[in-house]
């Protein structure tokens, strides 16, 4: 660790020393996973210590099953920051993480009687061993208060006074780069109070939480992810969160920065930084920066403006509009004054330029302002002061582009483009599938492990008998391994030799597992009555965790249980089909899942998945993805043909158009439909009363509120696809012919050729 910790001294002294252009990758979010075995895969040193270990009796894996798997993130946007370090390290990118140290990371899920149960991932309880405090380095970061103008020989200055002081200290978690050459490091920031003071007097008094209320105040700011913000009070938590982690983290760059450059060197600022904002949780970066450059260094509005705006860049990564950021301008204004003030200057500017430049401003200015209706819109600021905007696959930035960001688009069109999210090829293949990479190093050679692409050698096996056979042997191992999981876990047995379709990812109304669990339910009805017969045995296994407050997605959790409970005791049908619930889906759990998947489930609403992440796990491990017409799967048809994958459902078009024309009406389309009639009258009419439920959540989403996700829509779609593709399982040579396909195809989805495109487009660190 201490050598670790040397050589990311190391790299950075390289990196001041050539003065190589620095990338500071701000995000909530950051799923780093179990750390171990990835760092000494990239130090090189995994066999040395495996092996050193067992001469000791001591089993490397067992030892690195205990390390904590930190859950700094909900779901594929915090995956994707830790696959993005990675990439940038391998890459020899000089790329720095920048976050929050969440006392509690998000909820360890436990699965009782089909309900959710949350229970707090207390992940520092017995010390985290890869982090390093660096608490002299902690800065301070004040709240609230009042600012003041002053005049200054005629120049308007700044004093924000009354404030609340907060202090950010810092860790550093190292980030090895693939061959052990680059080392740099996530920082994740901790609030504590300014000082550790009781009030004595009120301690004195016994009102020992009084006494105690500026400290616990101080700590709640890093105490959770995600904080609840339906109530006032959670709302400003949230503000809090954000402003923290990018003040503090602001304040480490300027340091490093003016450490090299010296302080009057802020015009160059553009060609030494990038400050990439991961969704809009970091866009406080731009009135920081601009209040940092104004009222500290002392540069003009118009000069600080051009350097934030050549130094940010800002990832889009939803276009749901519920989960797009919009804060409450007055509470903005009490919680981060000079902030908000700086926020407001650069919403005035913006819509005077819009109303010297474009014709229908008002609508504009509607449109495309900062401040509206009193509400501070994320999305918006960070457009405007960034010099690049992206969506995450190609249908997401097009969406971008024609509808939710048109009137940006239209006004700067070079601003925009698309960059296709990737994984870590080392973790999701090399590290969680070792007996597939192995067999892909003996038929094309190592040479992918650097270079990706180079997996399309495999194609060449593609009709290779015996090649096939050890793809179709490593799959089962697999599958063998995660059996043994579940049943460890939950006492169900699964044949290793049915088909394994899997859907893993955060539970959500769009992402649709409920018409996998209705699929599920209608198989189970037809074989019950003898109307289905099924070529091979299916195990249909879910893994996701639902948002505490989303009672929609817990009771499809609860449902997908139930139907599982249906299925899994019933003598006959548990012979076809077997349904499990993974408990606790995380990073390391899912290095677990996705080799042992035949069919990926990616079957979001069309337009709704920014991207996927899951989809590429899935195929880089040979999986065919049963999927529609949406986020990174248009890709991934496209890369490997409609013959190595299961596309189907209604387009984005489509859904776009049945939204807008209201032209669908979900009551109508069940009542001239058997199959779903039954299906949903199953939901509440008593048959899932053995488990104690009925679900009128999903029944009331479907027939009261006209069903917007499309579920029953897509239903025949749905089955019939999956219908051809399990049927396809039965030629094992055309099936493994498919499985190879996909992997040799995967090479694109690696993080490196992703951070290759930011760098080529929007970085440029190679450009200095
Ligand atoms: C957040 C929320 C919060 C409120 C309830 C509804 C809702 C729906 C979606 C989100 C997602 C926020 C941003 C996000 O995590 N996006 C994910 O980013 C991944 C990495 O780019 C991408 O693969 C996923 O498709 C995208 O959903």
């Amino acid at each position: 660790m201490r050598e670790t910790a040397e050589d990311k001294e190391n790299t950075m002294s390289r990196f001041v020393k050539n003065k190589t252009k620095m990338v500071f990758y701000f995000s909530m979010e950051f799923l780093i996973g179990k750390l171990l075995e990835n760092y000494l895969i990239n130090l090189g040193l995994l066999d040395v210590v495996v092996k050193g270990l067992s001469d000791l009796g001591i089993d490397f894996y067992d030892l690195a099953e205990m390390e904590n798997d930190p859950g700094l993130g909900s779901g594929g946007l915090g995956r994707l920051s830790a696959c993005f370090l990675d990439s940038m390290a391998s890459t020899g990118i000089a790329g720095y993480g920048v976050g929050l140290r969440f006392r509690f990371g998000l909820f360890k899920q436990r699965i009782d009687n089909g309900y959710q149960i949350e229970q707090p991932d207390a992940w520092l309880t017995n010390e985290y061993p890869w982090e390093m405090a660096k608490p002299s380095e902690a800065v301070e970061v004040k709240f609230g208060g009042v600012v003041d103008r002053t005049y200054d020989n005629g120049k308007l200055g700044f004093i924000h006074k009354g404030y609340d002081s907060v202090l950010a200290v810092p860790y550093d978690i190292p980030i090895v780069g693939y061959g052990g050459k680059n080392i740099t490091s996530l920082r994740i920031f901790q609030a504590l109070p300014m000082d550790d003071t009781v009030d004595m007097q009120a301690f004195n008094n016994g009102k020992y939480a009084e006494a105690m209320a500026k400290k616990s105040e101080a700590e709640a700011i890093t105490c959770i992810l995600y904080p609840e913000d339906g109530q006032p009070s959670g709302r400003v938590l949230r503000i809090k969160q954000e402003y923290l982690m990018v003040s503090a983290g602001i304040a480490s760059i300027l340091r490093i920065y003016e450490s090299i450059y010296g302080n009057d060197a802020w015009a160059d600022m553009p060609k030494h930084v990038s400050i990439h904002i991961n969704d809009t949780h970091p866009a406080f970066c731009i009135p920081e920066l601009m209040r940092v450059l104004l009222d500290d260094k002392g540069l003009e509005w118009d000069d600080a403006w051009d350097i934030t705006r050549g130094v940010v860049s800002y990832t889009n990564h939803t276009v749901l509009p519920e989960a797009l950021e919009k804060w409450p301008s007055d509470m903005l204004q009490h919680v981060v004054p000079r902030i908000y003030m700086i926020i407001e200057e650069i919403d005035r500017r913006f819509k005077e330029m819009l109303r010297n430049e474009l014709g229908d401003w008002y609508n504009n200015c509607r449109n495309m302002g900062i401040i509206v209706d009193g509400m501070t819109r994320m999305a918006n600021l960070s457009i405007i002061g960034s010099h690049h905007v992206n969506g995450v696959a190609e249908i997401h930035s097009q969406i971008l582009k024609a509808d939710l960001f048109k009137d940006f688009y239209l006004m700067n069109p070079d601003k925009f483009s698309n960059k296709t999210n990737g994984i870590s090829h080392r973790r999701f293949l090399m590290q969680s599938n070792k007996p597939l990479a192995s067999l892909i190093t003996d038929c094309i050679g190592e040479s992918w492990k650097k270079d990706p692409e180079k997996l399309s050698g495999l194609e060449k096996y593609a009709n290779d008998k015996s090649v096939l056979e050890k793809l179709a042997a490593v799959k089962r191992e697999s599958k063998a391994r995660l059996a043994s999981y579940i049943s460890k876990k939950s006492g169900i047995d699964v044949d290793v030799d049915s088909i394994f379709d899997i859907q893993v990812k955060r539970m959500h109304a769009y992402k649709r597992q409920l018409l996998n669990a209705f699929k599920v339910l209608w198989l189970y009805n037809g074989i019950k009555d003898g109307s289905v017969t099924l070529p091979h045995p299916c195990v249909f296994i879910f893994s996701g965790k639902a948002a505490q407050g989303y009672h929609f997605a817990k009771e499809v959790i609860k449902f997908i249980c139930s139907v599982a409970d249906k299925v899994n005791s019933d003598e006959k049908v548990s012979k076809v089909i077997k349904v499990v619930f993974i408990e606790n889906f995380c990073v390391s759990v899912a290095q677990q899942i996705y080799p042992a998947a035949d069919i990926s489930e990616q079957i979001s609403t069309a337009g709704m998945e920014a991207s996927g992440t899951g989809n590429m796990k899935f195929m880089m491990n040979g999986a065919i993805t049963l999927g529609t017409l949406d986020g990174a799967n248009v890709e991934i048809s496209r890369l490997v043909g409609n013959d190595n994958c299961k596309i189907f459902g209604m387009t984005a078009e489509e859904v776009a158009h049945a939204l807008r024309s209201r032209e669908y009406n979900s009551r109508q389309f069940v009542s001239g439909h058997g199959t779903l009639s039954k299906i949903t009258g199953q939901l509440v009419d008593g048959f899932f009363n053995s488990s104690g439920q009925s679900f009128w959540g999903i029944h009331d989403a479907l027939m009261s509120r006209n069903d917007e996700f499309f579920v029953l829509k897509d239903f025949d779609s749905y089955v019939g696809a999956w219908m051809e593709l399990s049927n396809t399982y039965g030629d094992s040579k055309v099936w493994n012919r498919m499985s190879l396909i996909n992997i040799a195809k995967s090479g694109f989805f690696s993080s490196d050729r992703t951070i290759a495109e930011y760098d080529r487009d929007i970085w440029n660190t190679k450009g200095v």
